[in-house]
């Protein structure tokens, strides 16, 4: 099977960057794993993405050299087997605030004896390679969103679920669960530690620790901070700045403008 290469990366001791699409073009996707990033994700959280879209995405990815990971909507066994079926490499499930959510999710991903995975690799065979199934287990990532308040009042019981390989912050519904305003890098004090404590005991139990940010500049600071994959930005985010920049450029701006970028 196709070994993956997040974790060779990782293994390495050097950060993963993540591009994350939000737009559904296979166009776009190509566009994207072409331009550096170790692996993509294709959102179907809050990305305008469906399943029939994802799979022309994953194929455009095949051409490039990027891991292919998918954001679920939800916590939901159907959707997270149709999507590894699509050929995900990894799965980022978002909400996750018990040990029941994450057990119930690492089980969807892996096959009898380890989980309820169903049997049917479909596309991931393709992409995999024919020896997909015995492998499968030990390649395929799985990523729990914590970005509740739940989720962080039951970390360390989260993070002791075997067959759980990391944890992906999502700081704008954690912000919004401790009473601040949603914001992929937040000044209040209590989304600061929380997101350092999600961090620290995340690598303590020798898991993966990731976090959504909102620019490549913020992705820098969050490795800086201990992170290990990162995500800079979706590429709705990444194409408004450019073209906010680009705009400012030719109406004659004298400096680069900051410009914020319109994704989430
Ligand atoms: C969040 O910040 O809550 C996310 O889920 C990132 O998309
Ligand atoms: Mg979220």
């Amino acid at each position: 099977m196709r070994t993956n290469q997040i974790r060779t990366k990782l293994a390495a001791g050097q950060p993963v960057i993540n591009g994350w699409l939000a737009i559904p073009s296979s166009y776009s996707a190509e566009v994207m794993g072409h331009q550096g990033f170790d692996s993509v994700t294709i959102d179907l959280q809050h990305g305008m993405i469906g399943i029939d879209a994802a799979l022309s995405m994953f194929q455009a990815l095949s051409s490039t050299p990027a891991v292919p990971m998918a954001r679920v909507p939800w916590n939901d066994p159907a959707q997270i087997m149709r999507l590894l079926d699509t050929g995900a490499y990894g799965i980022i499930c978002p909400m996750i605030s018990t040990v029941d959510d994450a057990v119930s999710f690492v089980s969807s991903c892996r096959y009898p004896p380890k989980g309820q995975r169903s049997f049917g690799p479909a596309r991931g065979l393709l992409y995999g390679g024919a020896d997909y199934y015995p492998h499968a287990d030990r390649e395929i990532l799985t990523f729990g969103m914590i970005e509740t308040r739940a989720g962080l009042d039951n970390l360390e019981a989260i993070l002791a679920v075997e067959g759980l390989d990391g944890i992906y912050i999502g700081p704008n519904d954690l912000a919004l669960a401790l009473g601040a305003v949603p914001r992929s890098e937040s000044d209040d004090p209590v989304v600061k530690e929380a997101v350092k404590h999600i961090c620290e005991r995340t690598k303590a139990h020798g898991k993966i620790a990731g976090i959504f940010c909102s620019s490549g500049e913020a992705a820098a600071r969050r490795i800086t901070e201990g992170f290990q994959i990162v995500t800079p930005g979706n590429e709705v985010a990444l194409m408004s700045m450019a073209a906010k920049a680009a705009i400012a450029a030719a109406r004659g701006a004298k400096a680069p403008i900051a410009a914020a970028g319109n994704g989430y």
